[in-house]
């Protein structure tokens, strides 16, 4: 089993698909506000979704659906494909983490690592607290925090500043190409989590974080 890099000091996590599937609720979401406006994309468009901000997403599906909408009416969407998800996000319960991760934040934890949460996400810490995993973490950064979206470095250079490492002493684990890019352009060294075929640019590839040993630092 691969093991973390010997120089790493900080890990940086994505949230939505690296520690929780978030992914499934964001498209439930969107689909339904889509849908009102006649409109419907499949799990595949969805892909396109991930890491994106919530406004840029929208801009992406109303592009796709060949509608023009003001800024005013485009807000008005985003506000109320927010309140679906949340509906989704408040039955989230302890526990509800992706398969390894909350071990896995445990295990680096216990080993020494400085860790901190690099997601695009503005729900980010409600999320953390309805599944129980937010007393891991040194520092969160999240879409509250930045102005620019991956594939901008800045929420995961933010989240090594806050920890004190330098970018390239810092591993960021990322589920989607915009964030995976983002770290790169970043200077740190990247886990992609999925399929090895979808994910370019990384140091390595796993399934899910049942798939790294954390070791001794
Ligand atoms: P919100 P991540 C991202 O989370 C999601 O992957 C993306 O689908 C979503 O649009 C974005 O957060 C913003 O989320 O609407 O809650 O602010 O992968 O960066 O943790
Ligand atoms: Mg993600």
């Amino acid at each position: 089993m691969t093991g973390i890099p010997q120089n790493i000091k900080g890990l940086i996590f994505d949230l939505d698909g690296v520690l929780v599937d978030t992914a499934v609720f964001h498209f439930q979401a969107w689909k339904r506000l889509a849908n009102t406006l006649g409109y419907d994309f499949t799990e595949r468009e969805n892909e396109q979704l991930k890491g994106v901000s919530r406004v840029q997403s929208l801009q992406l599906i109303l592009k796709w659906a060949g509608i023009e909408k003001t800024e005013a009416e485009q807000e008005a969407l985003a506000a109320k494909k927010n309140d679906w998800y949340l509906e989704l996000v408040n039955q989230m319960k302890m526990g509800d983490t992706l398969p390894g991760a909350e071990e896995f934040l445990k295990e680096s934890k216990a080993a020494g690592y400085k860790i901190a949460l690099g997601s695009a996400s503005k729900n980010a810490r409600l999320i953390l607290e309805k599944t129980g995993i937010i007393d891991y973490f040194d520092a969160i950064i999240d879409g509250n925090g930045v102005s620019a979206s991956k594939p901008d470095p800045e929420v995961f250079l933010k989240g090594a500043e806050a920890l004190g490492v330098e970018p390239a002493d810092c591993l960021v684990f990322e589920d989607a190409q915009a964030g995976i890019d983002a770290a790169r352009v970043g200077g740190m060294h990247v886990v992609g989590i999925g399929k090895a075929e979808d994910l370019h640019g990384t140091d390595f590839v796993i399934r899910d974080l049942r798939g790294l040993k954390v070791g001794q630092r």
